[in-house]
């Protein structure tokens, strides 16, 4: 393949709701751009793009595809996307090396909750976006209800360059107001005749083309000038403005399509070419804030988008060329890590079909193999400037599961798998959480969690088990208590003895510690003495008083003490969770001449902190989110009931684009599987996404319940 110059080159990100059809499209493009010669379908799981097992299995794509056609002396590079919510990570991926977007929209359906929020990722992005009306060949197709979804979503900046005759099972041709031209299609494999609009359609066409004309002149102002002196413009002149309109996100062009039929895909293609935005024509911005030009002339610089370990090759990199020129066998740094790596091929990639290149220029796209350790968002430069491009920022999890190997010496390949599934794709997280001694896998959705777990049983061949995380609460108290402990052991050689008399209170943040007590109807009056304080690794504080007077207890045994307190503030005394925000006095006790050592206070703290505790008006604190749903208005009410049920502290609601945005608050415990409750609610209509906030005191139903729980589980062991 040759050598592409930078202004030759268009990368396009292929987006829009599971099923509007981009991986036909996709096939489709590839076909006019020769690629291919024969179209394979999703239905006989023989697209270029989809060629994953699990892919062709489920019938939908799940990974991003990289893709490329040549057509027109251009190249060009096209990633198609799953549509599923829960594989946006490769939207997101994708929007960081794409300079341009095409929505695709189901005419049967017109604009769909995930239509909107894929057009939120392009506008976050600052990418502009073409919209492509596609099934127009589907017997329920349906234009004007599309069109007119399309206004009420994206509003002025919809304009159309193209309109159908006849949609439906007839589909055969539509007319082009930016040609001024009616395209009629002999076959299904995109032959195409060039005619004169007929007559009937002749004033709805010039109609359309003079709004055309009048949104290109808008963003420039010589061609707003031509426009006023003749009252219209060339093709060329229009094209102009759309491409300035377009770049600046300003307008959103419609064409009609039916990816299946080869309808209209030709022009798309030539629309691309001529006027969406080359590679140096779209700004990349450094982590610094700065912005490098996409120029061949530039220092050599690579960003990493992705990475995934295919069969036959092992690793394989994803970059773009963001600057400069990469040759064959070029030697870069990774800025991160200081690591050299050197390019020894490089490829041009159309889905599994890799055609190998010795140069590749700015704006470009392409795969690398073998590198001995490159991770997504990384920079790779050739020359001195240390570049390190802004990274791809992924969306928070939606899902949390507990996983584990069914067999325990699978354990440490499972962790090794995560690990990789991970690296592959970064909205998959792993944790393992000390606290709850259990390995914790997120991601977008339960669909995405399957299908890392049908990897694992059936490409790893290890079999898990996922199932509800426990949920981090935490102990504290609410009031002041005493307690005094005597722990004494004299059976058979040295004995054990340390006596512990302390209070207890609450840690209120900007309160600081009194002297005097009154508890259990007696009156205090403590020595503070020494304090220390402790920020405790899961939140909330300790603070320990020394106040012991007349020598009661050695100062060499209050680290013991200390220690026994820390130790029942790890496996809190009502649940096992651990405890926060405690102030602890010490303020008596005994020693014994002999048998005092420091286990022997160890225990007495220990056990004093448990007993002061339960006294001490002890509650369970639970962890709370901020959840947003965006949810169309029909379906607003099932939403709000279940949330209800979910013990949800409802904050908000608005309208937004014919969508209700919902904010509340609600506790982890009540959220597990919530991102299949929503869709099977709103039939994968809705989207949400959820935040830590803080952490409040469970209801007293709750907390009763959870202490049961834990009496149970207790005497179980
Ligand atoms: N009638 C008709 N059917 C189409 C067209 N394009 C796609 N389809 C069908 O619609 C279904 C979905 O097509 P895909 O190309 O997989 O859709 P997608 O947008 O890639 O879907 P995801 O990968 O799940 O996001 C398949 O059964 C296709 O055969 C079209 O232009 N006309
Ligand atoms: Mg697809």
């Amino acid at each position: 393949m040759k050598v592409y110059p930078t202004q030759s080159i268009r990368n396009v990100v292929l987006i829009g709701n599971t099923k509007s059809g981009k991986t036909t499209l996709a096939e489709t493009m590839l076909f006019e751009g020769k690629v291919i010669d024969r179209r394979g379908s999703v239905e006989a799981k023989t697209t270029v793009s989809d060629n994953s097992e699990i892919e062709q299995i489920y019938q939908r794509s799940i990974y991003p595809a990289l893709l490329y056609t040549e057509f027109m002396d251009n190249k060009l590079n096209i990633i198609d996307t799953p549509g599923s919510d829960d594989f946006v990570g490769g939207v997101i991926s994708a929007f960081k090396v794409a300079d341009t977007g095409v929505m695709i929209v189901n005419a049967q359906q017109g604009v769909e909750v995930g239509t909107e929020i894929l057009a939120r990722y392009a506008e976050k992005h600052n990418k502009p976006l073409i919209l492509g009306v596609n099934q127009l060949d589907h017997e329920k197709a349906n234009w004007e209800g599309a069109l007119e979804s399309l206004k009420k979503t994206f509003g002025k900046k919809v304009v159309i360059i193209q309109f159908p005759i006849d949609p439906g099972l007839n589909f055969k041709s539509f007319v082009d107001v930016l040609k001024m031209k009616m395209y009629v299609f002999k076959d299904e494999n995109g032959t195409r005749e060039e005619h004169e609009i007929p007559a009937d359609l002749a004033d709805q066409a010039a109609e359309y083309h003079q709004e055309l004309a009048e949104m290109a002149a808008e963003n420039d102002e010589a061609l707003m000038e031509a426009f006023f002196d003749k009252g219209q413009l060339s093709e060329d002149e229009i094209r102009k403005g759309l491409a300035i309109g377009l770049s600046k996100c300003e307008i959103m062009p419609v064409f009609c399509l039916s990816g299946k039929k080869d309808i209209g895909i030709k022009r798309l293609m030539e629309f691309i070419i001529n006027v969406a935005p080359a590679p140096d024509k779209m700004v990349q911005k450094l982590k610094t804030g700065e912005t490098v030009p996409c120029e061949v002339t530039g220092q050599t610089s690579l960003f990493i988008y992705k990475t995934a370990i295919e069969q036959h090759l092992g690793e394989v990199s994803y970059f773009r060329v963001m600057s400069g020129k990469l040759t064959e066998g070029m030697d870069v740094v990774n800025h991160e890590t200081g690591a050299k790596e050197r390019i020894s091929t490089i490829y041009a990639v159309a889905g599994k079909k890799r055609d190998k290149l010795t140069e590749i220029a700015a704006g470009d796209i392409g795969c690398t193999v073998k590198l001995k350790s490159v991770k997504t968002n990384q920079t790779l430069n050739s020359g001195p400037k240390e570049w390190a491009f802004e990274p791809i920022v992924f969306p928070p999890s939606k899902f949390r599961t507990a996983i584990k190997a069914k067999q325990e010496k699978d354990e440490e390949k499972l962790g090794e798998l995560l690990n990789k599934a991970h690296a592959e794709d970064p909205t998959i997280r792993i944790e393992y959480s000390k606290e709850l001694k259990q390995t914790i896998l997120s991601g977008q959705g339960e669909h995405h969690i399957n299908i890392l777990k049908w990897h694992l049983t059936n490409t790893n061949k290890i079999e898990v088990d996922l199932f509800a995380p426990k949920i981090p609460y935490r102990e504290t108290i609410t009031k002041v208590a005493l307690a005094d402990y005597r722990h004494r052991k004299q059976s058979g050689g040295a004995g054990q003895f340390g006596e512990v008399h302390i209070l207890i209170e609450p840690v209120v943040e900007g309160v600081p510690a009194g002297n005097r007590f009154k508890v259990e109807g007696k009156e205090l009056v403590l020595n503070l003495k020494g304090k220390e304080e402790f920020t405790m690794d899961w939140g909330g504080k300790l603070e320990y008083y020394n106040c012991i007077v007349g020598g009661a207890i050695d100062a060499r045994f209050m680290p013991a003490i200390l220690k026994g307190i820390m130790e029942k503030m790890e496996e809190g005394p009502l649940t096992g969770s651990y405890a926060r925000d405690i102030r602890v006095f010490v303020y008596d006790g005994k020693m014994h001449p002999v048998d005092s050592n420091e286990i022997s206070f160890k225990l007495a703290g220990r056990n004093a902190f448990k007993e002061a505790f339960k006294k001490a008006g002890p509650k369970i604190m639970e962890p709370i989110y901020n959840v947003e749903v965006l949810v169309p208005s029909e379906h607003m009410g099932d939403v709000m009931s279940d949330l209800q049920n979910r013990r949800a502290m409802i904050e908000g609601m608005s309208s937004e684009k014919g969508f209700e945005v919902l904010k509340a608050r609600v506790p982890l415990a009540e959220m597990h599987k919530y991102s299949t409750t929503l869709s099977s609610l709103t039939s994968g209509r809705a989207t949400f996404t959820m935040t830590y906030a803080d952490y409040q005191q469970v209801p007293a139903e709750v907390q009763d319940k959870l202490l049961k729980d834990y009496e149970a589980s207790e005497k179980d062991e």
